[in-house]
This record gives C-alpha cells, structure tokens and sequence, in this order.
C-alpha cells in the first residue's frame, strides 16, 4: 500500500505534498475542504485522526501519523537515505537544520496563529494584540537576518527544513508583511524556482 497523504485546502499540509515532491516519493493525496463560513477541517479528518487537523499521514500498514514535524521526519528517514533534503547529523548544518525544522512550527507559527485568532475576534488591538505584532515582527526579523548570510534555512543546501517554513513565508507575504525584508523575498523566489514547489502549487491549484 501507498502512504495516503490527508491535505486540507489553504493549511499547512503544503509542506509534506512540497516535501514529498522534493523526494519524488510514490503517495495518494486525499483533499478535504475548509468549512466555507468557520474555515474549520470537515468532520471526515476527525475519522482519520482524533484531532481532526491536517497534515495526517497514513503509513503503508494503515497506521495514522499526524503534526507536520514528525510527518517530515518519517519521510526523511524512509526516502532520503542518500541525505539530499537533510544533512548528516555529523555536519555542522545538522542543529541549525534541527532548529528550523522545530521553529516552522513552533517560534515562527505562533504569533502569525495568533493573528488568525485575533484579528476575526477584533482584538488586534488589544494589549494581547500588540504583543503578538511585536513577537511576529520580532521572528520576521531574525528569519531576515538568518536569510541574509544564508541561502537556505540549513546553511547552503535546500533542505526539509526550507519546506516546513515556506508556508509560513509564503502566508505573510500575501499578508504585506515582507516588503522590507529583501532576503526572505529573495528565498520566496529561489523556493518557487525549484520544480516541486511547482508541483506543489499544480496540486494546491484545485483547492
Ligand atoms: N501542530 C499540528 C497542527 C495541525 C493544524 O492545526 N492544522 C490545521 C491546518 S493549518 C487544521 O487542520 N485546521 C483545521 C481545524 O482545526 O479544524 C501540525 O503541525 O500538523
């Protein structure tokens, strides 16, 4: 049996189908579609994955894998053993890959979450509100800064890592917020270059 990738539309579940593409890995993609009016999974994901949320994996023995990060490294593991999309945990890109690798979801994804939150409920202004702009200006910055003396979030080679955070990017790009960072602009455009980010977006197309 195939790995069936669970995609809901617009969300994060870009990474893994622009993961797998980078691998050239054999999955089955199921679509699911936002809630038109609350934007939330369909009650069908809740059927795969107690928590209803995608990404979820379901392995070739049927079992279920769900968060972004461990997806990832279930991949890395299976299909890059030739360490293409990875380094090697000897080479000193192997931390700072480890650290952006958990940041994708963790530093970077909160204080953009917390806009989606916020910003519905009014409250972008509120004392909640300013702390989030200033954390979001605060990771933008330092994604700046990393990008500027590095081509990629690993160091020099493309890796899972670059995956993981161009979701992210890609999200506040299309909120205004990286017209004054130069160097993740720069990323956005060498990552689009890159055929299975173009592949990614062919299947994203249809959601
Ligand atoms: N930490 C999880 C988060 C999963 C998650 O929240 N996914 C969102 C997509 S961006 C989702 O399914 N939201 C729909 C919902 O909560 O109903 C991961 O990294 O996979």
């Amino acid at each position: 049996m195939t790995i069936t990738l669970h995609h809901l539309g617009q969300s994060r579940s870009e990474r893994i189908i622009w993961l797998l593409e980078e691998l050239g890995a054999p999955y089955e993609l199921v679509r699911h579609s936002r809630d038109a009016q609350t934007r939330l999974a369909p009650a069908a994901l809740g059927d795969i994955h107690p928590l209803g949320k995608a990404p979820v994996l379901v392995l070739e023995d049927g079992r279920t894998l769900a968060e972004t990060g461990a997806i990832a490294q279930y991949l890395l593991h299976k299909f890059d053993h030739a360490n293409r999309l990875h380094p090697v945990p000897t080479s000193p890109a192997w931390p700072v890959f480890l650290e952006w690798m958990n940041a994708a979801e963790g530093a970077v994804f909160l204080p953009f979450l917390m806009n989606a939150y916020l910003r519905p409920t009014g409250l972008m202004d509120s004392p909640l509100g300013q702390f989030m702009a200033a954390e979001r200006a605060k990771v933008l910055g330092h994604v700046e800064s990393h990008l500027k003396s590095h081509s990629w979030f690993a160091g020099d080679a493309f890796s899972a890592a670059d995956c993981l955070m161009g979701f992210q990017l890609e999200a506040a790009e299309k909120a205004g917020a990286i017209s004054e960072s130069s160097a993740v602009h720069d990323w956005l455009t060498r990552a689009r270059a890159r055929p299975a980010h173009q592949a990614m977006r062919k299947v994203t197309a249809q959601d």
